[in-house]
């Protein structure tokens, strides 16, 4: 019986998952380190870009429920949603692998306050085993048994931003325990607000589940940039060709594009290259295709200018995907970068951070004063506004006639109409 929970982390998914516990009826304390971070949430400012989650904490607050600490308190349950990043990429280092301090921290700070018949679950996306090695030694200290005296439990989040308050209720929930009862356990605590399927399991292999996932999704995505690099080569249009594979009653072909990014998909592989390198030759392989496309975006940039020496580019949005706010990982903040490093002189627009630009690059503040005077108009990321940009409006204010499109979403013939040359990333000439 679950009346009072900690949730520590309170960024995209410990911020809503406390929030929909609270006007579910329990008490809850959302608990993070960064002062800063709480003082905003408690003024009623949401730092976090989502559909629907300003309303959904607002809700939370005035349920009286919910309240912000920067320490954990005793509860029934405990549930870790800290950042596990990769760490950075070094020249010449190794893979990159797991960074795991956050996960540490905040077991150590429940370690106080545990008790007999607690439970606590580990949502943040970790390496196999980081359950059973890593957490469950740490609260151990506290003289109580994993899976004895205390339960303990991990359930990867699966919520795809853009969508999360939807899928945190309607997703089927993987829930791997320590022992069955650990499981069973998380299953009576998430059935408060789960809609979806509750699947019980042990927890490395719900940690491995995690994995696989994103994992196999950045595999899709690398397949789908070879194939357009290969289009390329052999002079095919991928995007035809892929909607045709695509009418194959077994073959879902993804989209190509500059690159793979966000806090997760582009960073989980590597945590199954970390347990056992030499195994995972084409998780490896797939995250250097991926890693490797905005130097290719910028190669297909390059050809359709001649040069990019002292070129005046239109870069057009740097989110990591379409109609969100996140840049992390960005694959089209590395395209504007390297843009800018081979000489070319970037303007770059992000209407959801209109402050932002990439290193060498500068911010333009309005998708007008981006096209002004730009010799070419590059597309990298399709939020709904670039999709519909009209190109007589990108013909009006710029000098130059060349489109890049890194996303295949603009048509040829309305940027030709235009007076445009329109080159479009998987699209090779045809040869005679
Ligand atoms: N991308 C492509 N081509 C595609 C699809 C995506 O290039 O056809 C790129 C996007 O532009 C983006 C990156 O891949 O840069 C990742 O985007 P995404 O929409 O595939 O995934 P995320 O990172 O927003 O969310 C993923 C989801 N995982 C899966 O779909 C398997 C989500 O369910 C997870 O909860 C989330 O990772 C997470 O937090 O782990």
């Amino acid at each position: 019986m679950f009346n009072k929970i900690c949730v520590i982390g309170m960024g995209y998914i410990g911020l809503p998952t406390a929030s929909t516990f609270a006007i579910h009826g329990l008490q809850v304390v959302g608990v993070d380190n960064n002062p800063e971070l709480l003082e905003a949430l408690n003024a009623g400012r949401v730092h976090i870009q989502e559909p629907g989650l300003r309303a959904l904490a607002e809700q939370a607050f005035a349920t009286g429920n919910l309240r912000l600490s920067r320490e954990p308190e005793p509860a029934d349950a405990f549930i870790i949603a800290v950042p596990t990043p990769a760490s950075p990429r070094v020249e010449g280092g190794g893979d990159p692998t797991a960074e795991l301090g956050s996960v540490v921290a905040a077991s150590q700070s429940i370690l106080p306050h545990l008790k007999a018949g607690n439970l606590v679950m580990l949502e943040s996306t970790c390496p196999p085993r980081t359950t059973l090695d890593l957490v469950a030694p740490i609260l151990e200290r506290s003289g109580l048994r994993a899976g004895v005296d205390f339960l303990l439990a991990y359930s990867p989040e699966r919520v795809l931003p853009g969508r999360i308050l939807q899928e945190l209720t309607e997703n089927a929930r993987v829930i791997g325990g320590v022992t069955p009862a650990s499981a069973e356990a998380g299953r009576e605590l998430y059935a408060l607000f789960v809609r979806g399927e509750i699947v019980l399991t042990d927890a490395t292999t719900a940690e491995m589940v995690k994995l696989m996932e994103n994992t196999s999704r950045d595999v899709s995505i690398a397949i789908a940039n070879e194939f357009a690099r290969l289009a390329e080569h052999v002079g095919v249009d991928v995007w035809e060709a892929i909607a045709m594979a695509n009418r194959h009653p077994r073959i879902n072909i993804l989209r190509p594009g500059p690159g793979v990014g966000g806090h997760c998909v582009s960073v989980d592989p590597w945590f199954l290259v970390q347990a056992d390198p030499e195994q995972a030759r084409l998780i490896r392989s797939a995250r250097q295709v991926n890693d490797d496309q905005p130097l290719h975006a910028v190669r297909l940039v390059e050809r359709a200018l001649g040069t990019l020496q002292g070129r005046k580019v239109a870069a057009l949005g740097l989110a990591y995907k379409p109609d969100v706010d996140d840049l992390r990982e960005s694959p089209a903040l590395e395209v504007a970068r390297l843009l800018a490093e081979h000489g070319a002189e970037v303007r770059t627009y992000e209407p959801y951070a209109p402050e932002r630009t990439a290193s060498g690059a500068r911010a333009a503040g309005s998708l007008q004063e981006a096209l002004t005077g730009a010799q070419a108009v590059v597309l990298l990321v399709d939020h709904k506004a670039f999709r519909e940009l009209e190109p007589a409006q990108a013909a009006a204010a710029m000098p130059g006639r060349v489109a890049v499109d890194l996303r295949g979403v603009w048509q040829p013939a309305a940027w030709e109409a235009a007076g445009f040359t329109l080159h479009t990333l998987g699209v090779g000439i045809p040869r005679g």
